[in-house]
């Protein structure tokens, strides 16, 4: 365990997913820090739009005085900071490539998984299929593997299980649609039950009933938008 660093300062979000991981990378790493949890959807506090004036958005990592922006970005830096338990792939290709199949998620599954989720019941098979379409490109990765970083959590898995399972899925829970079911999606669900036995996983997690009661509350401000 590392010795407790001057400022290490995380101000995230509880249902957020891009939060969640940052924690699951400190919590890997055995790195101390405060945690500051912003309720955003209410009012933004002083210290986030201080510290993060361009985007306004959790995460924001402060270490030694240096403010971080963007999860992905902050992952690396925990990664090169604190060597311990690497996450990122020490192969060059491999290293790109989860680079890639996380910006793939970010972008894509995002923006498809949460329009889903405000489809109406006429257009809603439509939208579970292209959702369907695009996660199954993760889990012709898993297929092999019982993590995307291998033997155990990493950088990769971390991105998507964020906000794959434990963020789009319990609003997808939320309104009665199976996106994931096992005889589609063999690799990612037991992918998602060996993430669950991981200690830090089970800790950084929101609560689920609490989380699909959130992403219901997300559903509705989407719609009334
Ligand atoms: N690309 C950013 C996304 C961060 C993000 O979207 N955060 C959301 C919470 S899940 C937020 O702060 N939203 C506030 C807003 O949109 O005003 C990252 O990876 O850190």
């Amino acid at each position: 365990m590392a010795e407790k660093e001057e400022g290490v300062k995380l101000i995230g979000s509880w249902a957020s997913p891009f939060s969640r991981r940052v924690e699951m990378a400190l919590k890997l790493k055995g790195v101390p820090y405060d945690y500051l949890d912003e309720n955003y959807l209410v009012v933004k506090s002083p210290l986030l739009l201080q510290l993060n004036p361009i985007y306004k958005k959790v995460p924001v990592l402060v270490h030694n005085g240096n403010v971080l922006l963007e999860s992905q970005l902050i992952l690396e830096y925990i990664d090169q900071t604190w060597t311990n338990n690497p996450i990122l792939p020490e192969n060059p290709y491999d290293r790109a490539m989860a680079r890639f199949w996380a910006k793939f998620v970010d972008e894509q599954v995002v923006a498809i998984g949460f329009r889903s989720l405000v489809k109406s019941e006429k257009s809603i098979d439509i939208a579970t299929e292209e959702v369907q379409q695009q996660i199954m490109n993760l889990e012709n990765l898993i297929r092999e593997k019982d993590f995307f970083g291998g033997e155990t959590i990493g950088f990769l898995d971390m991105v998507v299980g964020s906000i794959i399972p434990f963020c789009l899925a319990r609003g997808w829970e939320g309104m009665g649609i199976d996106m994931i079911p096992v005889d589609k999606f063999p690799g990612l669900n037991r992918w998602i039950k060996n993430l669950k036995e991981i200690e830090i996983v089970r800790e950084c997690i929101p609560d689920r009933e609490k989380h699909i009661e959130h992403m219901m509350k997300i559903v509705k401000l989407m719609r009334a938008a």
